[in-house]
């Protein structure tokens, strides 16, 4: 492996890879076949475990998301163009803000899809739309909104390996833009983060780091323009102190210094100095550790599989131990069992009274908060924005609406936000009064897919229909939406609370923007009148303050029924098990001594082979956790 090779080698990083195996992605092989071969097995002798399972597996992206984060004009979008061989591909220095997020991700043929807010199906567009719809919104064709997510694909070689999202941003990491790259983040499965050698590192760029440090598990910098700025290297040693002392969770993540520039120039050149500049632009070097990562990557969400086949087989493996009890030579077995399953079943229900007690509480309490913080949420974008248009000159006035939009988009994030840290709490609160660990990640399963169902079978408001200024929607608005939703919580699931993350996650996400008939109706009335302009806000927050309270509620009261439903089939669930012990039991007593213990020697048997699958999973998992460095640092 050399650093020579040219960015525009296009299937570079790929061969590379091939050529000298990793750690990674020979973890990931072993998960892939021990999750596969787990579960294969475990259909034989639960069935509908195994499906469950293959839930899971179902909702685990197939690719690796790496987001690139940073403030404006660092270089974000010419670097993805380099990392992607693809020059001019994610438009550069737009002058007008953009509310899009740029997925990247592989395809033979060059694509685009856009989402717009409120939509569920995405428009086709090509390539040369681009620059139009995700940074102009003048040149959009009339009655349409800006795109909150659009997805290029592009038959690059780094995509075969890794999605890549491109940010927007305007003025820097304003509060706004750095909640929408932290709901972006949640979900990545590793973060780029961008500063240029110009200076080192701003304190609204480590502030950011340290809160992205909460959620993301690989965070790679890369250091840009380094052929304009000769001090790169005093920039790049300083920004190392400043992550020591600001962010120390990554304070051995690897620092790329790139030049964008170079690496066109490469591009235009032929060749010694076309291999001179490319090893100088650090593109190579870059792509090739991000291939690392995402190998890194993929082998988690396998381990997450792993996890999940693990739970069943352990579970099995109680079960087949408790059963066996049922045919000691005990006459009073049966009896003791009944004994047992009265006061088992009593205190369960006891629990799950007050479990659903203090579900309606707790639902009830955090409801009211969530709506207050939105309340003054808005109560204060209203001010902001009403001063703003005191203020306001022509120009600034033209474009208020996307200053909007963006603003609702950064309050969307917001209280996704809460709503996620509210879910994870309650599901911690409510659910542990009944569960214990292993059921309770058993019971995340069917939490995701209840929760899954009732948003997506949720009757939607035609927005476009009744002119209403705004759209709120759940997951077609959550600009990560579909594949990349479960990353950044399954990304950390070898521990605990990945279940209740993933779950809370499902839950959580929340969309807003500007319908079309806003953007018209501010076009059409306002044309630079103050008052009108004014009216125009008040009658926005007002519908985005219905609109979003209604949201909430609908998400608690989602939430709540299904916890509900899960504590409930918990019950019976245990209720069939005892019986089908007590009757086993009865049954023995009848058999005779011989056939007893033939009963039990099978039983002994399944235990016993459940729990050997266990350990060998256990083996598998105990691999996969060595990739994540400093894992028990994570925090939430
Ligand atoms: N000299 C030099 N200029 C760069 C480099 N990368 C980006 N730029 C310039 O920096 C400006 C901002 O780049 P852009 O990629 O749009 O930044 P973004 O806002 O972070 O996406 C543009 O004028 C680019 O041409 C680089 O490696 N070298
Ligand atoms: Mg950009």
């Amino acid at each position: 492996m050399t650093d020579t090779a040219t960015p525009a080698q296009s299937q570079a990083p790929a061969k590379k890879a091939a050529a000298k195996p990793n750690p990674a992605q020979q973890i990931h092989k072993l998960c892939v076949k021990a999750a596969k071969a787990g579960n294969a097995s475990l259909r034989t002798v639960d069935a509908r475990a195994a499906a469950e399972v293959d839930e899971v597996t179902r909702w685990q992206p197939d690719k690796p998301v790496a987001v690139v984060v940073g403030e404006t004009k660092r270089g974000k979008s010419s670097l993805v163009n380099a990392l992607l061989g693809m020059p001019g591909l994610s438009p550069v220095d737009a002058q007008v803000a953009t509310t899009a997020y740029l997925e990247f991700a592989w395809a033979d043929q060059a694509s685009v899809r856009a989402w717009q807010p409120g939509a569920a199906d995405p428009m086709l567009l090509g390539v040369g739309d681009l620059r139009n719809w995700a940074t102009r919104l003048g040149t959009m064709p009339p009655g349409m909104v800006p795109p909150r997510r659009m997805l290029v694909g592009h038959p690059s070689a780094l995509l075969k390996h890794m999605s890549v999202v491109d940010t927007p941003g305007t003025g820097g990491l304003d509060p706004d833009h750095a909640q929408i790259a932290l709901e972006a983040v949640a979900r990545a499965t590793c973060l780029i983060m961008v500063t240029d050698a110009s200076s080192p590192m701003a304190k609204t760029e480590l502030d950011f780091l340290t809160e992205a440090s909460k959620r993301v598990n690989f965070v790679v910098f890369a250091l840009t323009k380094t052929d304009t700025y000769p001090g790169w290297r005093t920039v790049m040693e300083e920004n190392r102190s400043l992550i020591e002392a600001h962010a120390p969770r990554f304070r051995h993540a690897p620092m790329y210094p790139v030049s964008a520039m170079l690496a066109e120039h490469a591009l235009n050149s032929q060749g010694p100095t076309r291999v001179a500049l490319a090893r100088e632009s650090g593109i190579g070097k870059m792509q090739r550790a991000l291939v690392k990562v995402a190998t890194a990557g993929k082998a988690l969400v396998a381990a997450n599989v792993v996890r999940a086949v693990r739970t069943e087989f352990q579970r099995l493996a109680v079960s087949a131990a408790e059963d066996m009890k049922a045919y000691d030579p005990d006459p009073e077995a049966a009896n003791r069992l009944k004994e047992e399953k009265k006061q088992a079943l009593a205190l369960r229900r006891t629990e799950t009274k007050k479990a659903n007690l203090a579900l309606r509480v707790e639902t009830q309490r955090a409801k009211i908060e969530v709506q207050g913080r939105l309340r003054t949420h808005l109560a204060e974008l209203e001010e902001a924005l009403l001063d703003e248009v005191e203020k306001a000159n022509k120009a600034a006035l033209e474009s208020l609406p996307q200053r909007v939009d963006i603003a609702l988009q950064g309050i969307a994030a917001r209280l996704s936000g809460e709503l996620h840290q509210r879910f994870v709490l309650l599901a911690e609160r409510v659910l542990r009064q009944v569960f214990n660990d292993d059921e309770l990640r058993g019971a995340t399963n069917s939490i995701s897919a209840g929760l899954r169902t009732a948003a997506s079978g949720r009757a939607r408001r035609d927005a476009s229909s009744d002119g209403a200024l705004l759209m709120a929607s759940s997951a077609g608005v959550a600009m990560m939406a579909g594949r990349a939703v479960t990353m950044g919580a399954g990304a950390i699931g070898l521990g605990a609370l990945g279940g209740i993350g993933a779950v809370a996650l499902s839950a959580s996400g929340i969309g807003v923007g500007l319908a079309a008939a806003a953007f018209l109706l501010y076009r059409r009335k306002i044309q630079g009148n103050r008052q009108a302009a004014k009216q125009w806000i008040q009658r926005i927050v007002a519908e985005a303050r219905a609109n979003l309270n209604e949201e909430i509620s609908f998400r608690f009261t989602e939430v709540e029924f299904v916890f509900n439903s899960t504590l409930d089939d918990a019950l019976e669930r245990r209720a069939a098990e005892f019986d089908a012990r007590i009757s086993a039991a009865e049954n023995a007593q009848k058999a005779d001594q011989a056939a007893r213990a033939k009963k039990q020697a099978a039983l002994k048997q399944r235990r016993d082979s459940m729990a050997s699958k266990v350990k060998q999973l256990d083996e598998v998992l105990a691999k996969a956790r060595t990739l994540v460095p400093g894992e028990e640092v994570v925090d939430g």
